[in-house]
């Protein structure tokens, strides 16, 4: 009774051809993303995000941080553009230069988290439905206690995450990942995208499965690398879906590469960078 009907149609995911990159094209043609995470001890979270969407071609990419973390994290990585914001009204300034939102990495459960996760809730309903939203970790946890929909939106959660957003256990989720990742989808809207072995994509009409990635991604950071990737697909144009279908396939293609070079047991979220640059080549 938990779960809603299944979709008829299952898919696997494969590699498709991304977006031309003309000629005579700059920056402002492939969409700017801004991050907005990292809590005090989380920093590492946004900038993994970040730079996921950098290497997958994203044209601009700017993160909303604690504002002791912004300086820091833009000598480490120049490309990214760092803002602190300390409150919803210093977030509501780089709101909208952003044609893709990733909320979540690092972000934490404190006070400041609520504050600007429900600043962009307000804002995206007031300034542009249509802003596209990737919904990923401690963003998660704040949305399974809101209760909203939204078309626009791309939920990545692990399946401990997934459970919260049911309010069923971990275990009830891994029973029936193909029930599961339906029923988030039908409860919350827009895709739902449920992380594991053998990740699950799924829209109001279908499910599809990817099947690169492999046990070495068990480890810190990797998904905060997913989001970043899948707004950097968004932010050039694709679909919310095809965005999410080809972000899964691709970040695990990226991680088996990365793997092959490091092995599954020293394979780290950050190697998958220039290895996403590769397979997007
Ligand atoms: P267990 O361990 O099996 O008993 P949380 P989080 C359960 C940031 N990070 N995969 C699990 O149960 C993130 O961005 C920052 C994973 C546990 O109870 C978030 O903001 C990093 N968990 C924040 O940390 C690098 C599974 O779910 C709970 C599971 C917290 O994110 C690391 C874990 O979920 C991290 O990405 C599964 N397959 N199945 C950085 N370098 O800055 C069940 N669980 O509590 O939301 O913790 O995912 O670590
Ligand atoms: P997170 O738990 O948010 O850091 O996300 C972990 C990422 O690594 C997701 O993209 C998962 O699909 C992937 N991942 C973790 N473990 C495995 C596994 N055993 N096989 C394939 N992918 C995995
Ligand atoms: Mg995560």
């Amino acid at each position: 009774a938990v779960f809603e009907q299944v979709p008829s149609a299952t898919y696997r995911v494969t590699g498709a051809r991304l977006p031309p990159r003309y000629r005579c094209s700059h920056k402002g043609h492939y969409g700017h993303v801004l991050v907005i995470g990292g809590d005090q001890g989380y920093s590492g979270a946004v900038r993994l995000a970040g730079e996921g969407a950098l290497r997958v071609g994203a044209g601009l990419v700017s993160i909303a941080t604690r504002s002791e973390h912004a300086s820091l994290m833009n000598m480490g990585r120049p490309e990214l553009m760092c803002h602190g914001v300390g409150s919803a009204n210093q977030l509501a300034k780089v709101l909208d230069k952003a044609s893709v939102i990733v909320v979540g990495p690092g972000l934490g459960r404190s006070a400041w988290a609520k504050e600007l996760f429900i600043a962009l809730i307000n804002a995206i309903n007031v300034i542009d439905a249509k802003k596209p939203l990737i919904v990923d970790a401690d963003a998660l946890y704040l949305l399974a206690n809101a209760r909203i929909k939204n078309p626009d939106w791309i939920l990545t959660p692990h399946p401990g995450e997934a459970a919260r957003l049911l309010h069923i256990s971990t275990p009830e989720i891994e029973q029936d990942r193909f029930e599961a990742v339906a029923a988030i989808q039908a409860r919350y809207d827009g895709i739902a995208v449920l992380k594991g072995a053998g990740t699950l994509i799924a829209s109001e009409h279908d499910i599809a499965v990817s099947n690169t990635g492999n046990p070495g991604m068990a480890s810190g950071g990797m998904g905060d690398v997913l989001s970043g990737v899948i707004a950097g697909l968004v932010a050039q144009g694709l679909s919310l879906e095809e965005a999410a279908r080809q972000g899964v396939y691709l970040h695990g293609l990226a991680a088996d590469k990365a793997t092959e070079h490091y092995g599954e047991r020293g394979v780290l979220a950050s190697d998958l960078m220039f290895f996403l640059s590769q397979v997007v080549a």
